[in-house]
């Protein structure tokens, strides 16, 4: 069975984006057919500042929106990376096998360093040996990302082919990025060449998994889009960014295909598409705000539960760990 491994940051709060590149499929590739692990990253997320206090509540409210989403804690294992220390212990040497070349091609490092990218934490460029390490501690097959998560996962893949080569071994599997549907990539509701991202300084350009109906109505209704009526087929909406991405959020969210949304559309405009795209999405987010908030109510059963699913992914990473020592020549003498 295809072991499938994921994660999300705690660095804000969750966004329509990471709903329908991430959650939604987490709990879609749940089953008897795959062994599914799914992680709040929060060890990513201190790679830039995080207010402790924060950091903590967040890791709970991400928790809350994997299990509203219908990730299954029974099911998936669900846990925060940093109560799983075999993550840290393998990033550490794949630290020393990836190559600095390597991190600072990222573009997530550039992204996020910026200009002074010297300042930036030594953690920010060592993020993908992080992010592989979360992957083979479990030798994960198959890792469902959006689409900017793409060159991490690459890089994960090389990671892998060069320990295995370097040490002579078959021992790391060569991970299967899984990025599907129509909305792989959700863009801002302000600007169309911008992912939306939950460390957007406007709220605006984004929908939170928090805000209630009138406010995700709202966005929606102020998203920039230009005032071409719509057409009926993809093709039609090659040059036009912002209208692109409402079909894509609502085919996403109403598992339709884009073409199939646009032929309900065809020749009219934003005015009788935006209060339709509102509705589906308030009918779709707003049981999952209601269970987060539900979940909420109760830290000490979300800490019980990523507690045990700690339990349960150590079960799983340390002989796998171990293994990787023992090949590398550390000695391991209990
Ligand atoms: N806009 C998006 N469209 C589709 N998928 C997205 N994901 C994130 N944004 C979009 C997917 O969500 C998962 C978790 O992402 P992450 O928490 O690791 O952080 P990120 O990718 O860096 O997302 P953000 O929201 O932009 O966070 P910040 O602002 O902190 O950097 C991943 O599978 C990601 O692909």
């Amino acid at each position: 069975t295809p072991r499938i491994f994921s994660g999300i940051q705690p660095s804000g709060g969750l966004t329509l984006g990471n709903y329908l590149g991430a959650l939604k499929r987490f709990a879609a590739l749940q089953g008897e057919q795959s062994e599914t692990i799914y992680c709040v990253v929060d060890m990513h997320a201190i790679t830039v500042w995080q207010d402790p206090e924060a950091l903590r509540m967040r890791t709970r409210e991400a928790a809350a929106a994997f299990m509203a989403s219908g990730v299954d804690p029974a099911q998936s294992v669900l846990f925060n990376q940093s109560q799983v220390t075999a993550h840290a212990e393998l990033a550490w040497l794949f630290n020393t096998v990836a190559r600095v070349g390597w991190m600072y091609r990222m573009t997530q490092f550039k992204d996020k360093a910026g200009k002074n990218s010297e300042n930036a934490s030594l953690g920010l460029l060592a993020y993908p040996a992080l992010m592989a390490a979360d992957i083979l501690a479990y030798q994960a097959t198959a890792v469902p990302v959006g689409e900017d998560q793409k060159q991490h996962l690459e890089l994960t893949r090389d990671i892998a082919t060069k320990f295995n080569h370097d040490y002579g071994v078959n021992h790391f599997p060569i991970t299967e990025p899984l990025i599907e549907g129509a909305a792989t990539r959700v863009m801002s509701l302000r600007d169309g060449s911008k992912k939306m991202s939950k460390s957007d300084p406007s709220d605006a350009s984004r929908i939170n998994l928090t805000d209630n109906a009138d406010a995700i109505a709202q966005k929606i209704r102020k998203a920039r889009t230009d005032a071409d009526p719509l057409p009926g087929t993809v093709e039609g909406l090659r040059d036009r960014p912002e209208a692109r991405n409402l079909i894509n959020i609502f085919a996403a969210l109403a598992d339709e295909s884009p073409d199939q949304v646009l032929s309900r559309f065809e020749g009219q405009g934003f005015g009788a598409f935006k209060p339709a795209l509102a509705e589906v999405a308030v009918a779709k987010l707003s049981p999952i705000t209601a269970k987060m908030a539900e979940f909420m109510d109760d830290p000490a059963e979300i800490d019980r539960i990523l507690g045990t699913g700690a339990e349960r992914a150590a079960a799983i990473a340390t002989p796998i760990l171990d293994r990787t020592k023992d090949i590398m020549g550390l000695l391991r003498s209990r």
